[in-house]
């Protein structure tokens, strides 16, 4: 009997020491596409690569609501939006919730975290935390303290972002398992990377998607109302940081006051010599854009390429700085024991459909990357084909960590998945709901479904319906509604669509789904 105790007791001692830590990564609009896991047409990301090499991608990984502040409150919650109250980026989370990051101190995990937080109110849950204020700012970033002060810190965000989360680590209690969460600013609109990147990506030139240059012609209302076209929504002075003066005599190229204003305060929080050298890089694009004049198509053609090279050149930044976590890992006997997953907040328009930004359900800005690495428990290499979704991020880190998850959280547990024990997860269809209108880019209100082949979208203000076959169009551009061959297919979708509306006790939809 005492030999059973003692092995027992043994055995509960060594399962606590086994506890895993956990590192979550998330940067702010950083599309697949732009991570060479996914895609080797853009850029190479192999810090970020090393993930998916040792561990496992995801390659149909979703959000619920493709915006920061939602996604951000549906990774504490394991919620849908309408359940954490967080619908759209204006909202300030309740911070009296409970979320997981509480949960992990309720079973004596060290809580930490660093970067962007953007729900309003300050962290809860978090033995420590470091966040920017609001969007946060690229060079000299400010960050709040715990203490609610705020100082400004010297370099580029991302690099002062994984300075603070490394001296963290270093300064953490060795004797308890952490969750560290570092989120990222970059690559986030206004695209601004340091020097070295810049220099490395400004000559480069992209393939273009080969939805460009679509049109508006034969789409809803919501496509006719949006405004995040890269022609003409992005800015040429703060959002490619063409100088001015190159533009102010060419009339469709003059930018207004407010355009003027952020460039000169973009440029001016580069600390010398850099900024010179930057605007000495981006004086080409001025002179370039005075000598040619372009307009429309070529116009877009240039622009898209900026917007590549400035992004691209952030998430550079992004990858170098996974690269130090992972090597600081290495370093300091981390690796074995720690979950480390990488993720962006949302996916993000890449000049597919002209745009740029995200809030849509379609696939682009729907899907966020995903990888987790977990040594001994996930098999190097493995490619995870299944339909995941935001609100798992949660019941996959609290069980990860042996913790019961809670009720009130709507996602699965991915472990049994990437543990190989189970091999299909237990859902069909995925649930979405964005709601953020009218704001930035003015995409309208809707819900849906995502299923296997078949999409479904209800904008419910303009009462427009959109359904398309995943398989044949993936690029969502031949809208089904009307296809007289399809109208099973719709009905079946509609009868999902009621149901996990039901399951997920979403009701504030106005009007009737059918
Ligand atoms: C800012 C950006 C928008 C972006 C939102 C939300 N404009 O307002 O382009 O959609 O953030 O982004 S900017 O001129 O200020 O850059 S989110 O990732 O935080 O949801
Ligand atoms: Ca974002």
């Amino acid at each position: 009997m005492r030999l059973l105790i003692f092995l027992l007791l043994l055995s509960i001692s060594c399962l606590g020491q086994q506890r895993p830590n956990i590192i979550y990564i998330m940067s702010d609009d950083h599309d697949a596409d732009a991570i060479s896991a996914y895609n080797k047409n853009l850029i190479a990301t192999p810090n970020i690569d090393r993930l998916a090499k040792e561990g496992v991608l995801f390659t149909r990984n979703f959000v619920g609501n493709s915006i920061c502040g939602p996604v951000r409150a549906t990774l504490i919650t394991g919620q849908h939006s309408h359940k954490n109250g967080m619908k759209d980026n204006r909202t300030r989370f309740d911070s009296s919730k409970l979320t997981m990051p509480k949960i992990f101190q309720q079973h004596d995990y060290q809580t930490a975290l660093v970067g962007k937080w953007h729900l309003h109110s300050y962290p809860t849950g978090f033995d420590y935390w470091k966040i920017l204020p609001g969007q946060g700012l690229y060079f000299e970033p400010r960050m709040i303290t715990m203490k609610g002060d705020t100082s400004t810190y010297h370099g580029y965000a991302t690099d002062v972002i994984t300075d603070e989360a490394i001296r963290w680590l270093d300064n953490r209690n060795m004797k308890i398992p952490f969750v560290l969460h570092i989120h990222h600013k970059a690559p986030h609109r206004y695209f601004l990377a340091p020097l070295k990147y810049i220099l490395e990506y400004h000559n480069k030139t992209f393939p273009e998607p080969a939805t460009l240059y679509v049109d508006t012609a034969g789409h809803g209302t919501a496509w006719r109302l949006q405004t995040m076209s890269i022609l003409y929504d992005m800015k040429l002075c703060s959002d490619l940081k063409v100088d001015p003066n190159y533009l102010m005599d060419i009339p469709w190229l003059r930018p207004d006051s407010a355009d003027i204003f952020y460039y000169n305060a973009i440029f001016n929080r580069i600390p010398e010599p850099d900024r010179s050298s930057i605007k000495k890089i981006y004086e080409e694009r001025g002179k370039l854009l005075q000598q040619l004049q372009p307009k429309g198509k070529e116009l877009l053609k240039y622009k898209y390429q900026w917007y590549m090279q400035d992004y691209l050149a952030c998430v550079a930044s992004v990858d170098e700085n996974v690269g130090r976590i992972l090597d600081y890992m290495d370093k300091n006997k981390l690796t074995s024991n720690t979950l480390v997953i990488y993720t962006g907040d949302q996916g993000m328009y890449l000049g597919e459909n002209g745009w740029f930004d995200k809030r849509w359900m379609y696939d682009v800005s729907m899907q966020a990357p995903l990888m987790m690495r977990w040594p001994g428990k996930i098999k190097p290499g493995s490619v995870n084909t299944n339909m995941t979704q935001s609100i798992d991020y949660a019941p996959t880190m609290l069980n990860a960590a042996g913790i019961k998850v809670p009720d009130f959280m709507q996602g699965i547990s991915l472990v049994p998945n990437i543990t190989g024990k189970q091999k299909i997860i237990p859902r069909h269809h995925l649930y979405y709901h964005f709601y953020e209108y009218k704001a930035d880019h003015t995409v309208l209100q809707h819900l849906g479904i995502r299923g296997e082949r078949y999409k479904l979208i209800y904008f419910y203000t303009v009462n427009e319906w959109e359904l398309y076959d995943l398989k044949k169009d993936p690029q969502e551009q031949k809208n089904l509604i009307k296809s007289i061959s399809h109208q099973k297919v719709l009905r079946e979708m509609k009868v999902e669509l009621l149901k996990l509306r039901n399951l997920y006790d979403d009701h504030e939809t106005a009007g009737e789904l059918h």
